[in-house]
């Protein structure tokens, strides 16, 4: 069978790279059939977003020719932090369980509430160094086995979960922490009004926390590799290596 890699992304303003403000963007891997079905999803996907109005989109069918590779869903652990302190208490707790430093993670905390720049992509920070190694680093090239799929909707059904930037963003950890060389990843969303994020990695599983960040402020993502010499395998990861959750 043969599969096809579809992205999207939208902007208002221009392309993204001429300065335009990211509206919303979609990422799937699905075989032939289904891209007719798909481009429309990605199509009404990015002009009812909440963020506003597009007037850059670009939607992205590209053959995949090298072999897909299964990769697990990562466990979805939910936690019910009360405050944001509480929250990223529990982060730092967890995430030192994958030997990353109280330091090492207060700077991430640090680097997604004052980003440097409009960034929209991820960090990538290596712990054998202590430097941003990469910044603005996109994983692409993923979908969903469509039974796990489906699995997935019925348990977050019955949790009262029913949630798309969950569900993607579970796709997309479970990509990133299958990556040889990523020992975790720390995510808040970068929309103003939703305040969930998670820490996530091949131990200790997708964990969702509520109350990540104070209202009104932005984020994005943290990827920590072990030693800045893997930058480019993982890269190539990321990038190019066609993954089904499953
Ligand atoms: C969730 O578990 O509700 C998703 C949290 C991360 C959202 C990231 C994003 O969509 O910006």
């Amino acid at each position: 069978m043969n599969w096809y890699s579809i992205r999207m992304r939208a902007a208002a303003g221009g392309p993204h790279e001429k300065g335009g403000r990211h509206i919303s963007g979609a990422e799937d891997l699905v075989p032939e059939t289904e891209i007719e079905d798909r481009l429309f999803y990605f199509w009404q996907k990015a002009s009812n977003h909440e963020k506003g109005k597009w007037d850059f989109l670009q939607i992205t069918v590209e053959k995949i020719d090298e072999r897909v590779q299964e990769v697990s869903l990562l466990p979805v652990k939910l936690f019910y932090p009360a405050t944001t302190v509480d929250a990223r208490k529990l982060a730092t707790e967890l995430l030192g369980r994958n030997g990353i430093t109280q330091r090492q993670i207060n700077s991430a905390f640090q680097l997604l509430e004052n980003p440097p720049q409009d960034i929209r992509g991820a960090w990538v920070v290596a712990l054998d160094s202590n430097r941003v190694v990469r910044e603005n680093v996109r994983a692409t090239k993923f979908g969903w086995n469509q039974t796990t799929y489906q699995q997935l909707r019925e348990m977050l059904t019955c949790a009262g979960l029913i949630n798309t930037r969950l569900s993607e963003a579970l796709a997309l950890a479970s990509k990133v922490n299958a990556c040889p060389g990523i020992v975790a990843e720390l995510c808040w969303s970068d929309n103003p009004e939703y305040t969930t994020g998670y820490v996530a990695s091949s131990r200790l599983g997708y964990c969702r926390l509520p109350n990540f960040k104070p209202i009104g402020k932005g984020g994005g993502r943290v990827f920590w590799i072990e030693k800045e010499e893997q930058i480019e395998s993982v890269l190539h990861w990321l990038r190019e290596v066609p993954c089904l959750i499953g």
